[in-house]
């Protein structure tokens, strides 16, 4: 079951502790009043939250044993990149360390307007 909350039009500044706000344009929204999407548990599918293949930039608000997954195609699949409670700020999603999710392993993942799904983990890291 999807935790996403469709929070069109809120303060770009919004980032709530334990979650994953996925921001519609660059940099946070920049100056915009682009959508965010506030993530706190697996998504299937971001199209259920009018939200596929649209963020632009993310921000991880987690200190530790969560990670966060995001995935190219729906239900998980496709190419990812595993974010953890190292790194906060993602300002931007075109060039991610990831996988290619085609056996290939390791590589640089483009998931600018490309993320179809998210899975959260809450008991990873240690
Ligand atoms: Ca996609």
């Amino acid at each position: 079951m999807g935790g996403a909350v469709p929070a069109a039009w809120q303060a770009r500044a919004l980032r709530p502790e334990w979650s994953l706000c996925l921001y519609q344009d660059r940099d946070f929204n920049g100056t915009s009043d682009a959508r965010i999407w506030i993530i706190t548990d697996d998504v299937e599918r971001l199209s259920a939250y009018d939200a596929n293949d649209r963020a632009s930039s993310a921000y991880f608000n987690v200190s530790s044993r969560w990670t966060a997954r995001l995935c190219a195609d729906a239900e998980w699949t496709g190419g990812s990149a595993l974010l953890t409670s190292s790194k906060n700020e993602y300002p931007h999603l075109n060039n991610v360390t990831g996988n290619a999710g085609d056996g290939t392993g390791y590589k640089v993942v483009w998931l600018n307007d490309n993320i179809s799904s998210v899975g959260i983990s809450k008991n990873s890291g240690w």
